[in-house]
This record gives C-alpha cells, sequence and structure tokens, in this order.
C-alpha cells in the first residue's frame, strides 16, 4: 500500500474516537411490557415511569467517565419518547406527567448540564406507523421526525441508525443524510446512509483483532449478511462501535433479570476487546419501569469505570515520537504485564506489523507481536521483571507516529474482591 492511499480520519471521527466510552439507555415501551421489540400495539397508558430522572443517568454516565450518551428516542415498536407532531404514539398520549412529558428533553438537558455530548437512536424499522408498508410516505414521516429530532434538542454527537428490521428495505438515505448535514453538520452517523462510523458487526461489544479502521465490509444488522449501502463520498475511514447490554442480551429493562448483569470480569475482558483493539465501546445500561437505573447495574457501571481508573491511570512509563524504534525506560527494574500503544490518527493508520522487546538478563528477547495500532492497542505481556521495552516497527505504510508507548502492571486484586462480594 502506498502513502496516497492511506486513509485519513476528519476531526471529527478523531474527537470522537477520543471519547472511546459511550453510554447507550435503552428505555421506551418495552421498559413496561417485559419484551425487546414491541410490535407497536401496547397502549401509552402502559407508559409512566413514576420516579423517572435522567439526571440520574447522566450522571452516573459522567461519574464512570463515560464521554457521550445515546439515547433510544424510537424504537422499533414506533413509541416516540418525545411529543412528536407526526403520530399520536408518543409520551403525550401516556400518563406520565399528564402526556405533558419529553424524555428526549430531559435527556438532552441533563447532558447539557453534566457537558455530555448527547446522541440519539431513531429506529428507521417502524411496526406501528401505518404508512410504514408505503414507502414514499414513509420516507416523509420519517424524515418529519428526524428534523424534529435534529432541530429541537441542542447539538447531537451521533445518530444510531439501526438496521434490524430493515433488512431488504431501502429509506431515502440521499434526503435523510442531508437532513443530518444541514442541521447536525458534527453528528457522526452510524452504519446507513453515509455513515462516519460503522457497527462492529456484533452486539457483544468485541471487536476482532485486528479491526483496521478503514471502509471493510461492516455488516448491516444481525439478521441478514446484506453489506451496508453507501452513498458515495462515505469516507474511506471508518472507525467502528461496539454495542453491548450490561444484562446479557437484554437492551430493555425487564423485571427479575438481575441474573443476566454481566460479572466486572466480564466487562473487563469487553473493555480490553473493543477500546483496546481501537474501537469505541458503547455500553447499554437500561433504567427500569420507575425511570431510575437499577441499583445492581449503578454499581457494576461503577465497579467498571472504578477497575479501569485503577488498572490504567497510572503507567509506569510512557514515551512517543516518530520513527520505527522507541524504547520505553521505566524507572527501574520492575514488573510489567501490560502496554498500551497508541498511533497518531490524525497522520492515519500507519503501523501493519510490529514487535515488542523487553530488556532481560543483558539483551532483547521478544515478548509480543501484533499488526494494527491505531487509535488504541491494550496488549497483555507475559508477566516480566524488566528495566526498558522496545516497540520495533516491522511494516508501515508511512513513518509511524507513535502518541504513545506505555506500560503498566495490572493485578487483580480489585476484581476478585468483587467477584466475592457478589457471589
Ligand atoms: C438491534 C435492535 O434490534 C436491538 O433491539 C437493539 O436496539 C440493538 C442496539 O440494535 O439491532
Amino acid at each position: 500500500m502506498s502513502f496516497e492511499e492511506l486513509a485519513l480520519p476528519t476531526k471529527n471521527q478523531i474527537a470522537w474516537q477520543n471519547m472511546e466510552l459511550g453510554f447507550f439507555v435503552h428505555f421506551g415501551m418495552n421498559t413496561f411490557c417485559d419484551q425487546e421489540w414491541g410490535d407497536g400495539t401496547d397502549s401509552p397508558e402502559k407508559f409512566n415511569p413514576i420516579s423517572f430522572d435522567a439526571r440520574q443517568w447522566v450522571k452516573l454516565a459522567r461519574e464512570a467517565g463515560f464521554k457521550y450518551f445515546i439515547l433510544t428516542a424510537k424504537h422499533h415498536d414506533g413509541f416516540c419518547l418525545w411529543p412528536t407532531k407526526t403520530t399520536d404514539y408518543s409520551v403525550k398520549a401516556s400518563p406520565w406527567k399528564n402526556g405533558e412529558g419529553d424524555v428526549v428533553l430531559e435527556c438532552a438537558k441533563a447532558c447539557q448540564e453534566e457537558d455530555m455530548p448527547f446522541g440519539v437512536y431513531l429506529s428507521p424499522w417502524d411496526r406501528h406507523e401505518e404508512c410504514y408498508p408505503d414507502k414514499e410516505k414513509y420516507d416523509d414521516f420519517y424524515c418529519e421526525q428526524l428534523t424534529e429530532i435534529l432541530t429541537q434538542y441542542g447539538p447531537l454527537v451521533e445518530l444510531w441508525f439501526d438496521g434490524a428490521g430493515s433488512e431488504g428495505r431501502e429509506y431515502d438515505w440521499e434526503r435523510i443524510i442531508g437532513l443530518v448535514k444541514k442541521h447536525q453538520p458534527d453528528a457522526m452517523v452510524f452504519n446507513m446512509g453515509q455513515p462516519t462510523i460503522r457497527w462492529v458487526g456484533n452486539e457483544n461489544g468485541v471487536a476482532p483483532y485486528p479491526c483496521w479502521n478503514t471502509r471493510s465490509d461492516a455488516k448491516i444488522s444481525m439478521f441478514s449478511d446484506d453489506k451496508v449501502h453507501w452513498l458515495p463520498d462515505t469516507p474511506n475511514w471508518l472507525p467502528a462501535e461496539c454495542d453491548v447490554p450490561i444484562r446479557g442480551d437484554h437492551w430493555f429493562w425487564h423485571p427479575n433479570d438481575e441474573q443476566s448483569l454481566r460479572s466486572l470480569d466480564n466487562l473487563l475482558s469487553i473493555y480490553y476487546q473493543s477500546v483496546g483493539h481501537g474501537t469505541n465501546l458503547l455500553l447499554n445500561v437500561a433504567p427500569d419501569n420507575r425511570g431510575l437505573i437499577p441499583e445492581e447495574d449503578y454499581n457494576r457501571v461503577l465497579e467498571f469505570s472504578n477497575e479501569i481508573r485503577r488498572r490504567f491511570s497510572n503507567p509506569i512509563a510512557v514515551t512517543k515520537g516518530k520513527g520505527h524504534e522507541h524504547i520505553l525506560e521505566l524507572p527501574e527494574e520492575m514488573l510489567v504485564n501490560t502496554i498500551i500503544l497508541q498511533e497518531n490518527i490524525s497522520g492515519g493508520e500507519r503501523v501493519r506489523q510490529y514487535e515488542i522487546d523487553c530488556w532481560l538478563e543483558g539483551q532483547w528477547s521478544t515478548v509480543a507481536k501484533g499488526s494494527a495500532i491505531g487509535h488504541k492497542r491494550i496488549q497483555g505481556l507475559p508477566e516480566i521483571r524488566t528495566s526498558k521495552l522496545k516497540l520495533r516497527v516491522l511494516e508501515s505504510i508511512a513513518e509511524p507516529l507513535i502518541l504513545s508507548f506505555s506500560c503498566f502492571h495490572t493485578t487483580k486484586e480489585a476484581e476478585s474482591e468483587s467477584s466475592r462480594e457478589d457471589f
């Protein structure tokens, strides 16, 4: 590959990748019906989160170090969490706040207060709307809904266009993307139309390794092997987002479902395989039918973020620079078991193959290898006692720009303590 073929990110893509952790919130009619995919016939009467508090959701996200927040304004059942003019199937028809409430607005405001970038999921597939089978009518309907969302809730960081249920269906993406560009030109577009970020291709929150940042064979949904049809001008640089629910495969809250809550170990392993493979992680935490994040989920999110901070806030040593060889000097001979590598992606993803050596008994020995670095690579090493490490880039498509090469000695104490408490 020549230098000319090096894909480069936009400023917005770099800013988005630097956020790393997103907080996903699935909330809606399903929350009140013990289901994941309502068919659009549930009565709005059921929607009544009497202790609703969007601030609790956003504060948790902020405290736990999440850098953006995405809400399901409309899921596949078509029920709208804002008082839209496009349909009666919305919070307006519910008993909640006597039909005067607006979940999208409350989240947008709470995000503004907490300085948290806000994004919206608006399902193209709509099982309630009767004009759905009429392609043109529904395109008009969807564009009207999207315009409300794009114009009434301040700046949006991301629009999440979910491909589920839309297999084989064509929407007017030219128009939809046109609206996004007109009203929210800085918002990231997830996986459809003219995406600026792509789905990693599974709902387990994990990326393969390597997971290059270039446009590849992004999938449209879990239920089809269809590829995303890009509009022209879709960028070549297309970083991936890994999405996963904190409760097994449940995106929405269900009663008596605490046993599906992912363990701390599982969440950490997801983190290593998403953020640690250079992608963003969008972790879903579902508020319950009171409109609050349940205590168990709340605490697990905090445990997760505390553990990440505990492991990675204090590197033993850090270096950076241009070139194929980088030596990381430790303050003294110390135990090391993890490294973090980062490229300066504003220059593209240049490294194609590298090795890590460590200084052992008076000579260099190779202890790890890899291919992609990109935004971030967290890599475990065999536990070694050493005074210096070396990164050797064996193959690159242009001069390597290493933003950071750091090392750590992470221990598992906090992990086992929390496991003991929980089980
Ligand atoms: C999927 C949907 O079908 C799930 O209900 C959930 O919204 C997930 C994020 O995307 O495609």
